[in-house]
């Protein structure tokens, strides 16, 4: 079946639509379109003189095949070697009814003229015939999924080459170093002089420095990619699910003086700032003797990493208590820039004397964290709270030149990390350039599989299984 090079494939959703649109791509493409397609006026078929002469532009066409019409609808034919793919390409517009599309697959596919396109494979001849590098074509994937227009945003630059300038930046810092280094190695009997070394140095944590950036708002930008989550995180009775309700507007929690009201997550959405925000309600943290409640503690935690704010709340009415051990962990060594974590004491409208106020809990926790005071009872504070929520997700959405990586990405940026981490306590230990040169040129290994310059079966087709059929 796969030595058929010709690929044919529905490229708009199965469902029916006021129009639908069929892609071809291969040496067939203009044996195919002379076989099914008449030109409405004259009932005759097409000829190739007449596809080349009106190559890209739209033409009216009757879709026919062994007297029978199929549709009526418009054709485009695009000659390589410029188009999507890089081979002959025809589009094929027809009525929206998959029954359609349907009967002009099968006619074509029965001519052995053309076989059913695998997913993504459209866009694999595109990066294989060199019409676009490997990050750009897994970006189009990407940009038909993305659900936000943040994450479109992202993805879009990746798409126009923002990526592709940055790693071919650090493509060509990596072979004028690792020239220099070998020039060395070739042409002197010594290795590379004190105050020589000391540039190329710095010239790698410079680049180390690029990656790392890169690494860094690439994490935010997935995080908020995902949707923005606020976990309600704290002890039993402290008010979470009092206070879910003052966010929402409305009683969606159930609230009791029953300790472990709620046992399992309430989750529920919320437009601020503008953007549709996931708040979730966990069951409260208790420790009864000793016992840890462990599923109430894993939920909670699964809750907070999962989440870009977390609102530790904290019960105001009775004497200080300490922290559940594993949630006190979890906030104190909270360190991760792109999350923040707000210290709420409710019951202000019945304060114990003895309870944790805002500067036991800096003393305790750190300086620099917030707190605030509310009452979910009287509503004071609720809406200065509410306010420090919104200010919060404006602030994580305003990230300069948000990156959205992939994984593969991820792992060849972090492994040229590793290899000039290497290269750096290389030179520290007074290796020879020879050695250097080597963990240079892993860098640059790793720097052509991000682009697919050294690319396998196995990574395109990991890549382009993921693509739908027909892009
Ligand atoms: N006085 C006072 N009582 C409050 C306030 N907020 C909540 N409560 C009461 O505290 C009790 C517990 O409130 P919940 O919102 O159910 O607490 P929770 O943290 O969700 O508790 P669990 O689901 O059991 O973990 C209820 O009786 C509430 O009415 C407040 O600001 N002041
Ligand atoms: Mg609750």
């Amino acid at each position: 079946m796969h030595n058929i090079d010709t690929i044919i494939a529905l490229s708009t959703p199965v469902g029916r639509g006021a129009i639908a649109v069929i892609r071809i791509s291969g040496s067939n493409t203009t044996q195919i379109l002379k076989q099914i397609i008449l030109k409405p006026s004259s009932k005759e078929k097409i000829d190739e003189e007449y596809l080349f002469k009106n190559a890209r532009k739209f033409l009216r066409a009757i879709i026919s095949f062994n007297d029978e019409i199929i549709d009526d609808g418009m054709i485009v034919f695009f000659q390589s070697p410029n188009t999507y793919t890089g081979e002959d390409m025809a589009e094929i517009h027809i009525h929206g009814n998959p029954l359609i599309a349907k009967k002009i697959i099968n006619v074509v596919s029965n001519l052995g003229l053309a076989r059913p396109s695998l997913p993504g494979e459209f866009t694999r001849r595109a990066f294989i015939n060199g019409k676009m590098d490997l990050t750009k074509a897994e970006s189009i994937h990407r940009i038909i999924t993305a659900k936000s227009e943040y994450e479109l945003n992202a993805v879009k630059k990746i798409y126009f080459g923002d990526l592709y300038k940055l790693i071919n930046r650090i493509r060509s810092e990596l072979i004028l170093l690792k020239a220099q280094v070998e020039a060395e190695v070739d042409f002197s009997d010594q290795d590379i002089d004190y105050s020589e070394k000391e540039k190329l140095k710095q010239k790698i944590v410079q680049i180390i420095n690029m990656i790392d950036d890169v690494l860094k708002k690439s994490k935010i930008a997935s995080h908020i990619s995902q949707g923005f989550q606020i976990a309600l995180v704290g002890k039993t009775n402290a008010g979470k699910s009092s206070l879910m309700n003052k966010i929402l507007g409305w009683d969606r929690s159930i609230v009791s003086d029953i300790e472990g009201t709620t046992r399992d997550y309430i989750s529920e959405e919320i437009e601020l700032a503008g953007m549709l925000v996931r708040i979730i309600d966990t069951a409260g943290l208790r420790e009864t003797k000793d016992h840890i409640e462990k599923e109430g503690i894993r939920r909670s935690k699964e809750a907070m990493e999962k989440s870009q704010m977390i609102l530790h709340v904290i019960d105001g009415s009775i004497k200080e208590y300490s922290f559940v051990p594993e949630l006190e962990e979890y906030i104190k060594n909270y360190k991760d820039n792109y999350k923040k974590i707000i210290h709420i004491i409710n019951k202000k409208d019945s304060l114990h004397p003895d309870s944790w106020n805002e500067e036991k809990l800096k003393k305790y926790i750190h300086d620099d964290i917030v707190v605030k005071y509310i009452s979910c009872k009287t509503g004071e504070g609720i809406e200065d709270l509410k306010q420090s929520i919104e200010s919060a997700i404006k602030s994580q959405f305003q990230v300069p030149d948000p990156f959205l990586l992939e994984e593969r990405h991820n792992y060849h940026f972090n492994k040229i990390k590793e290899s000039l981490t290497k290269v750096q306590s290389l030179w520290d230990e007074g290796a020879p350039d020879e050695i250097v040169a080597i963990e240079l040129q892993e860098a640059l290994n790793h720097i052509a599989e991000l682009t697919g310059e050294i690319t396998t079966e196995d990574i395109l087709g990991r890549i382009f299984s993921m693509f739908c059929i027909g892009k």
